[in-house]
């Protein structure tokens, strides 16, 4: 028989949240030639681009990642407007998200007229109600990649039913008993997924999207069994949703390489071995001013050496804010032997491997708890909206790292410079923190070993692509 060269179309959705996980496993399925291809077959590769983009980040990203893999092909997509009536009062990139899924009707056609037509696609959860369908009847397999935990994803496709029990009397605030999660406190669920879709636009999205996921192949988690091991093997039982299709557990997603950043490195190599706490807490978040100021007191009380990123604004392009006005020249003074402060992107995948860094604060945005998960760094968890109190229960129950609950979400109330300080300085001399840190980091790379069980589901996809 004649081999048929497979077509892949990856079709991220809009932020780098969701965008980082596509640019990684684009980059896994079709790697630089001089890299191993796991397929041993040649295929094509195109990366379908939202347009426009929202955040100066994703416009570097994405065009580092071609310019890096020159052998990837690309192909915009434009999206409806935004809705302006909303765009006032909602988070900007919501409002983006929602452009993003209200257009999703509009991919099928532009990925059946790309040549050679794909003969597989992989797309983002917001894209799954306009194209499921629609590649179904063409007869082009499509496997849904989820950005957040497995964790998560077993809540967002609870949560229709959750909504509907929540009324009840036996429902306290200990929480409800959700199959694979255990039971999670009210408070650690986002509130809008409690909401009525029609009331709110993420619900709305969610809801919507996670109805189409029985007619997609498979639904591709960068996460790994034994990081999240009830979430996943109850998703892959189908005991919490008979409709859902097989799940595929292949995270720690690799690196790309050499994606761009400002070059801190040369200051960290002057630092001893795990001595620097590294912040940041994502791209999209913008901290209160007087928590950034406490946070900074907070370091400075510590007494450990930090490399710290600050974001002042939500949308990057934004952020115009003078470092020296928001935490005063005292504090440059005082900490100029052990810090570094930077507004500007950073390769935080290099630092984290760094060996000065010796611990993460983090808002525990998806990607960056893997990316901690995959090199064993401990972390301190100050989740700030979505997924991130559920991501942080995972951080802690696997042993990667600490999560100071009173904390509450990010500017739900002024955490003191002492707090900060003492768990900081926890976080970054427990031996038994370090230690089972270190084993998630084992595990994470036994994953991807011959026989790994990231490895093993990889192999799967591969196969049902090549075949
Ligand atoms: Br900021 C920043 N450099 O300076 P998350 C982020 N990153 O490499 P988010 C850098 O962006 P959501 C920087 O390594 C991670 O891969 C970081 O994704 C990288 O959080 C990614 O951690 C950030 O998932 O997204 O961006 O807040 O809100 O969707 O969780």
């Amino acid at each position: 028989s004649v081999a048929i060269q497979p077509h892949i179309a990856v079709c991220p959705s809009a932020g780098i949240g969701h965008l980082t996980p596509f640019l990684r496993l684009a980059s896994m399925l079709s790697p630089p030639p001089s890299t191993d291809n796991s397929c041993n077959i040649t295929l094509t590769l195109t990366l379908i681009i939202i347009r426009p983009t929202l955040s100066s980040a994703e416009e570097n990203q994405i065009n580092t990642f071609l310019s890096t893999h020159p052998h990837i092909n690309s192909s915009h997509f434009h999206i409806l407007p935004v809705d302006n009536n909303s765009s006032k009062k909602q988070d900007p990139f919501v409002v983006h998200y929602d452009a993003v899924f209200r257009s999703s009707y509009l991919l099928a056609n532009h990925l059946s007229t790309l040549s050679p037509q794909p003969s597989v696609v992989f797309s983002d959860l917001m894209l799954a109600s306009g194209i499921t369908k629609p590649l179904a009847d063409l007869g082009i397999p499509n496997y849904t990649l989820i950005s957040t935990s497995a964790s998560f994803f077993t809540l967002m496709v609870t949560s229709a039913s959750l909504r509907t029990t929540s009324g009840d009397s036996d429902s306290d605030s200990d929480g409800d008993e959700i199959p694979g999660l255990g039971p999670i406190p009210m408070d650690d669920i986002p509130p809008f997924l409690m909401s009525e879709p029609d009331n709110n636009m993420l619900t709305r999205i969610i809801d919507t999207n996670c109805r189409h996921l029985h007619e997609t192949k498979g639904v591709l988690l960068n996460s790994f069994d034994f990081f999240e091991p009830e979430s996943v093997s109850t998703l892959q039982s189908g005991k919490l949703l008979a409709t859902l299709p097989p799940i595929f557990p292949i995270g720690p997603f690799i690196s790309v390489g050499s994606l761009k950043g400002s070059n801190n490195i040369s200051w960290l190599d002057n630092q001893p071995p795990k001595s620097v706490v590294f912040i940041s807490f994502g791209s999209r978040t913008a901290m209160a001013k007087d928590q950034i100021r406490e946070l900074g007191k907070g370091i400075e009380r510590s007494g450990i050496s930090f490399l710290w990123v600050i974001k002042t604004t939500v949308v990057d392009k934004e952020d115009k804010e003078e470092l020296n006005d928001l935490l005063g020249e005292a504090f440059f003074m005082n900490t100029k032997e052990r810090g570094l402060i930077v507004k500007e992107w950073v390769n935080q995948e290099v630092i984290l491997a760094h060996s000065a860094i010796g611990g993460f604060l983090s808002h525990c945005g998806w990607n960056s708890v893997m990316e901690a998960a995959q090199r064993g760094v401990p972390l301190l968890a100050w989740p700030l909206h979505g997924d991130q109190r559920v991501n942080a229960r995972v951080v802690e129950k696997a042993g990667l790292g600490v999560w100071e609950r009173s904390w509450g979400w990010i500017g739900e109330r002024l955490v003191k410079s002492e707090e900060i300080a003492l768990k900081i300085q926890e976080m970054m001399t427990s031996e038994k923190l370090k230690k089972s840190a270190a084993r998630v980091g084992e595990e994470a790379t036994k994953a991807w070993e011959i026989d790994g069980s990231s490895k093993k589901m990889f192999g799967k996809i591969i196969d049902n692509i090549c075949q």
